[in-house]
């Protein structure tokens, strides 16, 4: 069966599948111009005589349903933040949410599931979403025999086909159909500080104390598990994080916004409320036979919150809001949600029993044996959970963490209509998006990780999840210097700007390694800060257009087959093209540059395209302004809302007309979506400098703007204007 859910937009189904969380935005009627038909249910695709899907095949394997197809031609790009390369081919991957603390370069599956990605080659691109939440597997080819394999166990699948030739449309539609992107607060842009291990409310305040005597800009801090009482979710501990919400209070005074974290499962603990509820209301994931099913994760006896329920989610929803109430916390970070349980009793029970049996005869039985021990924390538990009306914990196991995210962010919208918070979440399956950002989770400090960084959050960003980051500085493992900064320099041009670090590692704070890291990291911080009109203005634009933050090179320049196997450089906005350092010792660094001319930022050196090399020690991060464009930027600050704006920048790098979009808000309410914001058009061309009127209900205050243009022949010119809300036209000559 196939229907049209949108001009661009095909829905195919295999077998006989259940859809548990459909897409929206369906358009019935709309029709494509690509030709389908259907024998014996399968299907074959054509768009202008090409064939774009051929081949298929069903089959079962038992509970398993699987199709092949020919393995399509091109690259595959997309699923989100999995290890290895950015294109996909030739690779298997799993989709199974699960806690994998150590991110080699196989280490499959992690915590996120994005069954979507999108095939690129040299004439066309197009997009493909197999939308199912259970178990599911994909094979691009890893045999090299021209077959495309996808497993689930289940009944069927559902494929939504996205037809176009344009990357930048693939990604539209695919949001059109999974939703838009939360509006992430103004001061979530700026650099976040977090650590597994700051043990009380004294340590804190002491890093705290520490950014502002240092001038180090930081907006938020990041508060893990110590802060709970006894691991208890939406608690405080009243011994080292006493008289909690004066604390925050404090944080709040000197700029800083204050995440807890929060954790999927909830302790067994008679008269903790949020476990009495849940008991008493039947709230929980059970086990086959209708008892509460239980595990153990950091409080010990642990149980989890079946969010797949309309009414779990309400009532789990309405704990973070009356936690804002109690504290006044400016957002949530939703962790262990794949969800992560260490162990259950039966599991304990049998390694004792499989160890009871074991002696030194048993010679290679005991690696083995231990081994297998040290991957019980991230076995799924999919024969032993069930959701409501018997609904295996297999077909849903993917969507969990993003169902609880979307609890937290329904929960705070109801109570707070018009305050934003930051939400964010480890787990996800798409649609995450509308509801919070993403980090990936438990990365090392390892150098190969800035890398694998790197294609993560391009990964994610043009699966639609817009706003990502990752563990700056490395979660696991110690950091040493020169992987610290260049850490940093990465960091600094993602949406998510978080360190953070785990229980038992190396400090690695800005500072801790002297005076000299400690100031290139600090200039790092200050560049970011200098770009928060810009990295705003094109977030708040890129969510209500669907365009992401972080763009590959093939997302700006598709017409190029060369970006289409470039994964270590990438475009952050419209106007910036980023190739960090990621390898120690390096000092210089080959680049290519597409189709523009380019302004190497560090020298002002104008490039043309091709390969180049260029000049990167420490203190330099390879950044570069494609042609024609602006970079708005303003003074660094301690924080976001230190101090009103007197003045923006205008970088201006001219050929032959710059026109750009500044948007701008309060940053933090929803105003916004009912008109109040401020859009204005900037044109520049060699003679003039043309400003629109601002559309829309906000009214930044009179500023000046300060224009530095650049042009292509190496002419600079500095005009400096006053503006308010009227348009402007100043002749230039
Ligand atoms: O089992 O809360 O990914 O960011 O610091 C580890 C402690 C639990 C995993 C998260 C990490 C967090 C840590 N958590």
């Amino acid at each position: 069966m196939w229907t049209w859910v949108s001009k661009n937009t095909l829905r195919l189904v295999y077998g006989s599948p259940k859809e548990w969380f459909a897409p929206e935005g369906f358009k019935e009627g709309e029709h494509g111009n690509v030709e389908v038909t259907e024998e014996e249910g399968k299907f074959l695709l054509k768009a202008n005589g090409r064939i774009l899907q051929e081949d298929i095949s069903i089959s079962r394997d038992g509970e398993y349903f699987c199709l092949t197809m020919k393995m399509w031609r091109g690259n595959i790009f997309g699923l989100g933040d999995k290890m290895g390369p950015m294109n996909r081919r030739q690779r298997k991957y799993i989709f199974f949410n699960a806690d994998d603390p150590i991110h080699t370069p196989i280490a499959d599956p992690l915590y996120k599931s994005i069954p979507f990605f999108i095939v690129l080659d040299r004439k066309t691109s197009f997009g493909v979403f197999f939308n199912y939440p259970g178990y599911m597997e994909m094979d691009f080819d890893s045999e090299g025999k021209g077959v495309f394999k996808i497993k689930v166990r289940g009944e069927g699948l559902v494929e939504y086909f996205i037809f176009n030739s344009s990357v930048k449309e693939i990604i539209r539609e695919f949001l059109n159909l999974t939703g838009k992107n939360f509006p992430a607060p103004i001061w979530a842009f700026g650099y976040h500080q977090s650590r597994w291990g700051y043990t009380d409310r004294n340590v804190v305040m002491e890093i705290a104390r520490k950014f502002r005597e240092k001038s180090i800009p930081c907006d938020g801090i990041f508060l893990d598990l110590e802060h709970m009482d006894s691991f208890k979710n939406f608690t405080w501990d009243e011994e080292n994080f006493k008289e909690f919400p004066e604390f925050v209070k404090e944080l709040h005074d000197m700029g800083f916004k204050v995440v807890p974290i929060v954790d999927a499962g909830v302790k067994v603990e008679e008269g903790y409320e949020i476990f009495n509820e849940g008991k008493k209301n039947g709230y929980f994931l059970k086990t086959k036979d209708g008892k509460d099913f239980e595990g153990a994760v950091w409080p010990g006896r642990t149980r989890f919150p079946d969010f797949t329920r309309d009414d779990v989610r309400e009532w789990w929803g309405e704990k973070y809001a009356n936690f804002v109430e109690k504290t006044n916390v400016d957002g949530f970070w939703n962790d262990m949600n794949e969800p992560t349980i260490f162990a259950t009793q039966e599991e304990l029970d049998e390694m004792r029993e499989r160890m009871a049996d074991i002696d030194l005869d048993d010679g290679w039985m005991i690696p083995l044996t231990l081994l297998s021990f040290s991957n019980v924390f991230k076995s799924q538990r999919e024969e032993e959970i069930v959701h409501k009306d018997d609904l295996p914990h297999w077909k849903v196991r993917n969507a969990y963490g993003m169902l609880m995210t979307k609890a937290c962010w329904e929960g705070l919208k109801k109570r707070f209509p018009s305050r934003r918070f930051l939400i964010l979440s480890r787990s996800a399956y798409p649609g995450i998006q509308k509801y919070g950002g993403v980090w990936t989770g438990d990365n090392h400090s390892w150098w190969e990780h800035i890398l694998q960084e790197m294609i993560n959050i391009q990964s994610l960003s043009i699966c639609g999840i817009f706003f990502c980051g990752f563990d700056v500085g490395g979660f696991g493992g110690d950091v040493t210097p020169e992987l610290l900064v260049r850490f940093y320099q990465l960091g600094a041009f993602t949406p998510f700007f978080r360190n953070h670090s785990a229980i038992g590692t190396k400090r690695q704070e800005p500072w801790v390694f002297g005076e000299y890291y400690e100031n290139v990291i600090k200039e790092i911080i200050n560049l970011r800060y200098s770009l928060i009109p810009y990295i705003y203005s094109s977030y708040m634009l890129g969510i209500m257009k669907n365009v992401p933050l972080v763009r590959p090179l093939f997302f700006e320049f598709q017409d190029d087959p060369v970006t289409h196997t470039i994964e270590d450089e990438y475009m952050f906005g419209p106007s910036i093209l980023v190739a960090p350092i990621y390898r120690f010792g390096q000092e210089k660094r080959v680049v290519y540059l597409p189709k523009v001319r380019w302004l190497y930022i560090p020298t002002g050196e104008i490039m043309k395209p091709g390969w180049r090399v260029v000049d990167a020690p420490l203190e330099v991060i390879p950044l570069f302004q494609r042609e024609d464009t602006a970079v708005v930027k303003m003074d660094p600050q301690n924080f976001i809302f230190e101090k009103d704006l007197k003045r923006l920048y205008f970088d201006v790098f001219l050929n032959e007309r710059v026109e750009i979009e500044l948007y701008e808000d309060d940053g933090e309410s929803f105003s916004f979506e009912e008109g109040d914001f401020s859009l204005r058009r900037v044109l520049i061309t060699r003679d003039k400098i043309e400003v629109e009127s601002s559309r829309g209900g906000y009214k930044p205050p009179v500023r000046e703007w300060v224009f530095k243009i650049l042009e292509v022949e190496g002419r600079i010119r500095e005009i400096s204007i006053l503006v308010d809300e009227r348009d402007l036209k100043i002749p230039l000559r």
